[in-house]
């Protein structure tokens, strides 16, 4: 295996401790998973605040969104009714609950290292039913003028992925839930092709299928058909129970090329990449066969939920890819790749 990720050695850049709690009663339990953009010439990020309540000895509390407030739902935690085995996950009398409640939090750099939040910009919440167990792992993508973020929208009734529309980050168009549960990862090509928006999403099969990465299309970046299976699991390797989509792929000569996700079923998350034709992204050229990232360093093996790396987020100059990270579902951590390294290590289908 041959981890090919250029860690900053200022890492962890963000930690829970860096930014205050969005109201009080609730304290930032990880900061992870930013979208990134850049906009007036700063790298920005759309961090995922996860809060909850200060946890007392002998409850599990935790908030979800009610109206504009919030309610924080206590159970004891000796309940036998109780299962606590995921800390991501609460199970509760055949209802499944999350631990933390998350809302997106705008920050922005001048060097793509130190992050502060700037004046001015509101939070981004949850704002309707299908949203009150919180917003999360948000993509940024730039079409003409246009920021489309595509987030994944937690309620009791699924996980699926919203959209909010902005030009210029103070004023959004809340489009509502654009693919219904389960589904997540969603993430938008920053480039009509031959006339149609493109997305990566990652529909959930309990039964039949699995959790694989289908591309669809769209002639308004809104209503989505010709939804396609390209990407599944495979026995045995890093990438054997889930794959999911990381942010837009990026335009090379070669192909569109996409980070993604792939967990094992022990949980951990590594990153791998796969290139799609120019003309028809629907056509897989090339896969990771190994990782090209997985979790080494100690705030990637220790945190809130260890042994993860997950992106959803980067930004391209020529050949260098940085991309941002959630390690250990806790910090916010940067990298940087060679695109062309990364091209170089996939491997090609004969067919294609
Ligand atoms: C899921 C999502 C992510 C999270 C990973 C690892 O894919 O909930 O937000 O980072 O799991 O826990």
């Amino acid at each position: 295996m041959k981890d090919i990720a250029q860690r900053f050695i200022q890492n962890p850049l963000l930690s829970p401790k860096d930014l205050k709690p969005s109201r009080p009663g609730l304290e930032i339990t990880c900061l992870l998973n930013p979208g990134v953009f850049t906009f007036e010439g700063k790298t920005w990020l759309l961090v995922r605040v996860a809060e909850r309540p200060r946890q007392q000895e002998g409850v599990i509390s935790f908030p979800v969104l009610k109206g504009t407030g919030i309610e924080i739902i206590a159970i004891s935690a000796d309940d036998p009714d109780l299962n606590t085995d995921d800390p991501r996950v609460i199970r509760y009398r055949g209802l499944d609950y999350l631990t933390t409640l998350s809302h997106l939090r705008l920050l922005c750099s001048d060097d793509g290292l130190h992050f502060y939040e700037p004046e001015g910009y509101p939070l981004l919440q949850g704002e309707t039913p299908q949203e009150a167990f919180g917003v999360e792992d948000c993509r940024v993508a730039l079409i003409e003028g246009m920021y489309y973020l595509t987030y994944t929208a937690v309620s009791e009734r699924g996980v699926g992925v919203g959209l909010r529309k902005t030009k210029d980050w103070k004023n959004f168009e809340s489009i509502g839930m654009i693919i219904p549960p389960h589904n997540k990862d969603c993430a938008i090509f920053e480039e009509k092709i031959n006339g149609k928006f493109y997305a990566l999403h990652r529909p959930s099969s309990v039964d039949i299928g699995g959790n694989y990465i289908w591309i669809a299309e769209s002639p308004d970046g809104i209503h989505w058909g010709g939804h396609k299976c390209i990407i599944t699991t495979r026995k045995n390797h890093w990438d054997s129970a889930r794959v999911g989509a990381g942010a837009a792929p990026i335009k090379t000569e070669k192909g569109w090329l996409e980070i993604y996700h792939g967990a094992n079923a022990g949980h951990k998350y590594c990153l791998g990449a796969f290139l799609l034709d120019l003309e028809d992204p629907a056509i897989v050229l090339a896969r990771s066969v190994e990782p090209i990232m997985e979790p080494m360093a100690t705030y990637e093996l220790t945190g809130f939920f260890g042994h993860v790396v997950f992106t959803n987020g980067h930004v391209v100059h020529g050949d260098e890819l940085t991309i941002y990270y959630g390690a250990a579902d806790e910090f916010v951590c940067g990298a940087k790749f060679s695109i062309h390294e990364i091209l170089t290590s996939l491997t090609y289908h004969h067919d294609s």
